[in-house]
């Protein structure tokens, strides 16, 4: 009997959004629930972090986008996402992915507190690195393989259209070779269905 899989995930997480990619691309079959994390005290008992995306299947939990995404590829008949001969290159890049959207998140986190609790510090700090990486992306992100799918290509798709969704789309016209890999990406069916939602 196939073990019931269950993703908590959000309606716009870039987190839950690699893991969702990689259920669809690695053929895992799971059920979805869509929650709202702030209020999700039953999360507490499987992920005292009380963050998404959480997975569970049977009695085990796995936390964290990078773990959910290894466990599913591991299950699945599909070709690896991680391919041995590059496997460091694609762990890497992938959290230099996981580091933009960090920080698109704490800048729109800060963003909208009460203006007497904000930091306007913090909020540049974000954007400034935010920026920087990805500039360095314009320039260090050519070593994918347009005819093999792997996490990294995931993981930095999802990490630019969430800097378009919750911070701006400048980076388009600034880098020219990331927009034109951007732009033949993000029409790919798992990209288009895991569009965030404005919730
Ligand atoms: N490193 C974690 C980050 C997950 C994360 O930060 N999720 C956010 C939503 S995008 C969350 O659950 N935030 C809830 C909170 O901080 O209260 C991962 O890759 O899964």
């Amino acid at each position: 009997m196939q073990n019931q899989i269950l993703l908590y995930n959000g309606p716009n997480s870039p987190f839950g959004r690699k893991t969702k990619i990689t259920s669809l691309v690695q053929e895992i079959t799971l059920e979805e629930k869509i929650i709202k994390v702030q209020e999700a005290d039953f999360l507490d008992k499987y992920n005292p972090l009380r963050k998404i995306p959480t997975l569970l299947i049977n009695g085990l939990t796995i936390i964290d986008s990078d773990n959910i995404c290894f466990y599913l590829d591991s299950i699945s008949k599909k070709k690896t996402l991680f391919p041995q001969n590059k496997y460091f290159e694609v762990i890497s890049m992938t959290s230099i992915a996981n580091g933009i959207m960090e920080s698109v998140l704490e800048r729109r986190m800060e963003k909208i507190r009460p203006t007497n609790e904000k930091s306007e510090n913090f909020i540049k700090k974000q954007e400034i690195r935010i920026a920087r990486t990805i500039k360095w992306l314009e320039n260090n992100w050519n070593n994918y393989d347009e005819s093999y799918l792997t996490m990294d290509q995931i993981a930095v798709a999802c990490a630019l259209d969430y800097t378009m969704f919750r911070f701006n789309d400048e980076w388009r016209a600034n880098h020219p070779k990331l927009n034109k890999w951007f732009s033949v990406f993000e029409k790919k069916d798992f990209m288009k269905s895991t569009i965030p939602l404005d919730k």
